[in-house]
């Protein structure tokens, strides 16, 4: 970047405004983890997940484990099997309850069902401190097969957040600065990297002030 531009794009930040459009995308990252579905498991049995880390000031939309499974044999009564998730390797029920398995969720022993859970609001707080987040299946003497588990993340990405870190900041005015009057903007290359915010094709006044204007609703 060099230091022309970078004043330049500063003092229209300061003297431009009033552009304003609605556009929201979606951000959603996963992680699956597989399991050799033809080796049964006896007890209870864990696993992790890990995802990227998320930044301070992310808004989620919805964070869900969605897990496959064949339930051989469920055991003894309650027949059911508990699945668990947990900020580290310790459990418990009371924090860590995600959902249940049963005979009206996985009606047949012969088959392999997918069932969906959404978390809780302080069990995506485990996912979002680090990323990662254990879950733990429990059952009461059952014989089960696993698929595969995947955690899914939802987060609501900040309008016109050119670098997309929910954040409305330096970072992305130095972003917008860098690709300061490029015009060759197009679906090929993301729109300069979302920097070209109207997709006029040219990075210049009218992105700088909407970039001005998201910093004003935003800090
Ligand atoms: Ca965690
Ligand atoms: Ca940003
Ligand atoms: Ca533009």
């Amino acid at each position: 970047m060099s230091k022309k531009n970078t004043i330049c794009a500063c003092c229209f930040l300061l003297i431009a405004g009033g552009w304003h459009s609605s556009v929201v995308k979606a951000a959603c990252v996963e992680d699956t983890v597989t399991f050799n579905p033809n080796q049964g498991i006896s007890w209870n049995y864990g696993w992790s997940h890990s995802l990227p880390e998320f930044p301070e000031g992310c808004v989620v939309t919805s964070c869900t484990l969605t897990i496959r499974a064949q339930i051989w044999y469920w055991g003894y009564y309650p027949y059911r099997q508990d699945v668990l998730c947990s900020d580290t390797t310790t459990f418990n029920f009371s924090e860590g309850f995600v959902g249940s398995l049963s005979t009206s969720t996985h009606p047949s022993s012969s088959y392999f069902y997918t069932r969906t859970f959404q978390l809780q609001a302080d069990q995506i707080t485990w996912v979002l401190n680090d990323g990662s987040l254990h879950v733990m299946m429990v059952t009461y003497g059952g014989t089960y097969y696993l698929d595969y588990s995947t955690l899914e993340i939802c987060i609501e990405p900040l309008e016109d957040d050119i670098v997309e870190d929910c954040a409305i900041d330096l970072l992305d005015l130095a972003f917008l600065a860098e690709r300061w009057l490029y015009s060759d903007c197009g679906p090929g290359n993301n729109w300069c990297d979302n920097a070209d915010m109207d997709h006029s094709g040219e990075v210049n006044l009218v992105d700088v002030g909407r970039l001005a204007n998201q910093w004003l609703i935003n800090n």
